[in-house]
């Protein structure tokens, strides 16, 4: 079937369609207007905005104690360490094992965990944009090092309590192993396949399509921000470099100076969208290490908050998400414009003191 040749720009509410996900292979349903109906379900408990600089009992905070019994160090500037409850181990043989339908295989890596700043109380949407260059050369370094032994490494972010994070302490994760993920093993697959036909990056040919296009956030030199024509979430968005460029330890100089100013103002947008921390997983995809061509590859970043119409009411991936495919109840296009109508100076800056 052929891709909708539907106006995307059109500003009227769409009758319920299909839209297709050219980087997952998957579709989406988008049931416009849905947001009005009533709600009487779960509604989350907000983040407390009371934070303190230095929290004594935070396990992340410099000095302190962690869980395993280990201290952290004294840190000025952004820090990683080695999970005290990785997910993943080093130690592990590779090995198979087939039984009819049963397979498995083994694994081995570690998971690290990233203080962005010695501040308890600092959203990265708070840092100085020189303070979050040294967060994302952090993730640069992990990657670099990680991907001499691991075939995968997985940089990310959960934030807030909505979205599993267990500390308001400003952290990230990154995960790294020998296989190579769900997820992005369907990227490669279709970055692959799109590059093997027409000898072009996948998303660097989606980028040209939507330029100027209603669903960007922010556009500076080097960067875009938008919410793809096949978000999945309510408020997704995607940030991609304008030039090829397969891994983050590749954005240096101007263009590392130029993504910590839009992660800033894209998570400033999130947070004034309803003046509230806005709660949401991010996360990194480059091109593997392994020794296979990589120029198919686009790094990009994905972010997925939860929020749907306020700080309290969320979308669940339940029912039909669950059992048939993804769904959403707001446009991607409405999505994009309330974001950029968020205003880029944080709220905080403008009702507190
Ligand atoms: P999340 O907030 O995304 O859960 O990340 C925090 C991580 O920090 C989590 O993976 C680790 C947890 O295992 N952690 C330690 O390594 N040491 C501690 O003392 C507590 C938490
Ligand atoms: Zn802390």
């Amino acid at each position: 079937m052929g891709l909708s040749n539907r106006d995307p720009d059109r500003s009227t509410p769409e009758a319920p369609h299909r839209r297709y996900n050219p980087l997952t292979d998957e579709w989406v349903l988008v049931s416009s207007g849905r947001t009005k109906r009533p709600w009487l379900g779960h509604t989350e408990s907000p983040d407390s905005e009371e934070a303190k600089p230095y929290d004594p009992q935070c396990y992340l905070c410099p000095s302190n104690l962690r869980a395993s019994g280990a201290t952290n160090p004294a840190y000025e500037s952004t820090t990683a360490f080695t999970n005290d409850f990785p997910a993943l181990s080093p130690t592990v043989k590779p090995s198979r094992h087939l039984d009819g339908l049963l397979a498995s295989e083994t694994l081995a890596g570690t998971c690290r965990v990233v203080c962005y700043s010695p501040r308890h109380d600092l959203r990265l949407s708070h840092m100085e944009e020189k303070d979050i260059v040294r967060v994302v050369e952090m993730w640069q370094a992990e990657t670099a090092e990680l991907g001499k032994t691991y075939r995968w490494v997985q940089v990310f972010e959960n934030n807030g309590a909505a979205m599993g994070a267990s500390n308001p302490h400003p952290h990230g994760q990154i995960w790294a192993g020998t296989a190579l993920p769900t997820l992005p093993a369907r990227e490669d697959k279709t970055q692959k396949s799109y590059f093997q036909k027409r000898g072009t990056l996948l998303l660097l040919d989606y980028l040209v399509q939507e330029h100027s296009s209603n669903r960007v956030v922010i556009a500076n030199e080097h960067w875009i921000a938008l919410v793809p024509y096949w978000a999945t979430w309510p408020f997704e968005t995607m940030l991609v470099p304008r030039t090829p460029t397969r891994r983050i330890t590749e954005v240096n100089g101007t263009r590392l100076v130029s993504l910590a100013a839009v992660v800033k103002e894209l998570l400033t947008l999130y947070d004034n969208l309803f003046e509230h921390p806005f709660p949401y997983s991010m996360g990194w995809h480059g091109a593997p290490h392994d020794d296979t061509p990589s120029s198919h590859w686009q790094l990009h970043a994905h972010f997925y908050p939860p929020l749907l119409r306020s700080a309290t009411v969320r979308k669940f991936m339940v029912g039909y998400e669950l059992l048939a495919e993804a769904q959403r109840d707001l446009d991607p296009e409405e999505a994009a414009a309330r974001l950029r109508e968020a205003s880029a100076q944080h709220y905080t800056s403008r009702i507190k003191r």
